[in-house]
C-alpha cells in the first residue's frame, strides 16, 4: 500500500516515519517526487487544514495520503499561535525567528502583569482516501515556554517547550523519548488504532 505523506515539513516527515513504523506501507514523500502540488491553508482550525492538506495530495497522486496539521497553544497569548505556528514571525519565518517573536511576546506579556507559561502542543492527523473517505485523530502534549531556547534535536519550538513531568525541553529529548510524549506521537498512534478498526 502506498500512502503519500501530505506535508514539507522534513521534521514531520522523519517523525511519522519513525512512529508509524509500517514495514508494508510504501511512502510517497516530498523528497523523492519532483513535482509537489502547493496547497494554501486557509481553513480556521486545524482539522480543515489538515484536511485540505490530505484531500489536495491525494487527489494529485491518486493514492491516500496523510497530513498533519499542528502548532503551539500558549495560554498567556490568548493562544496563539495556535493554527499560524508556521508563519508566526512572517510568511517565510525560520523556527528561529518564530521562536524569538514567541519569547518576545510572552516577555510582553510578563511585563503587562501574566504570569503563566502554560502551553500546548496539538496535533490532527487525517487519513484521505481518492474519494473522499477520511479518518482522522488529535493529539496533545501539555507543557510551560522556557526563558531561552536549549537543545538541537526536533524542530520548530521544540528548542523552548518543556513537556510537564520533564526538566529538559523537547529539543533536549531524543526522537524516540520526544515520539512516546508528543502530540504527534499521541495523534498517530489513535490514528493507527482507527485505522486497524475501520
Ligand atoms: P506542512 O503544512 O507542510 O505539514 P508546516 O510546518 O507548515 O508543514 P503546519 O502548518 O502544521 O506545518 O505548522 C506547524 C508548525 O507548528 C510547525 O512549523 C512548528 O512551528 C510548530 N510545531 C508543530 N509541531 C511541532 C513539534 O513537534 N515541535 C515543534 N514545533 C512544532
Amino acid at each position: 500500500m502506498k500512502i503519500v505523506l501530505a506535508t514539507s515539513n522534513r521534521g514531520k516527515i522523519s517523525e511519522i516515519k519513525d512512529i508509524l513504523d509500517f514495514s508494508s506501507v510504501e511512502w510517497v514523500t516530498i523528497e523523492d517526487q519532483p513535482e509537489w502540488p502547493e496547497v494554501v491553508e486557509d481553513g480556521q482550525t486545524f482539522l480543515e487544514n489538515a484536511t485540505l492538506k490530505a484531500g489536495a495530495l491525494s487527489q494529485f497522486f491518486g493514492e491516500p495520503a496523510l497530513a498533519d496539521d499542528s502548532g503551539l497553544e500558549v495560554e498567556a497569548l490568548e493562544n496563539r499561535p495556535g493554527i499560524k505556528s508556521a508563519r508566526f514571525a512572517g510568511p517565510k519565518a525560520t523556527d528561529e525567528e518564530n521562536i524569538t517573536k514567541l519569547l518576545d511576546d510572552l516577555n510582553k506579556a510578563t511585563l503587562r502583569g501574566e504570569r503563566s507559561r502554560v502551553a500546548r502542543f496539538l496535533s490532527v492527523v487525517v487519513l484521505y482516501w481518492p474519494g473522499g473517505r477520511t479518518i482522522s485523530a488529535v493529539g496533545q502534549c501539555q507543557g510551560t515556554i522556557a526563558t531561552a531556547p536549549r537543545g538541537t534535536f526536533g524542530f520548530g519550538y521544540d528548542p523552548i517547550f518543556i513537556p510537564n513531568g520533564y526538566g529538559r525541553t523537547m529539543a533536549e529529548l531524543s526522537p524516540a523519548e520526544k515520539n512516546k510524549l508528543s502530540h504527534r506521537g499521541s495523534a498517530l498512534r489513535e490514528l493507527h488504532q482507527h485505522f486497524k478498526n475501520s
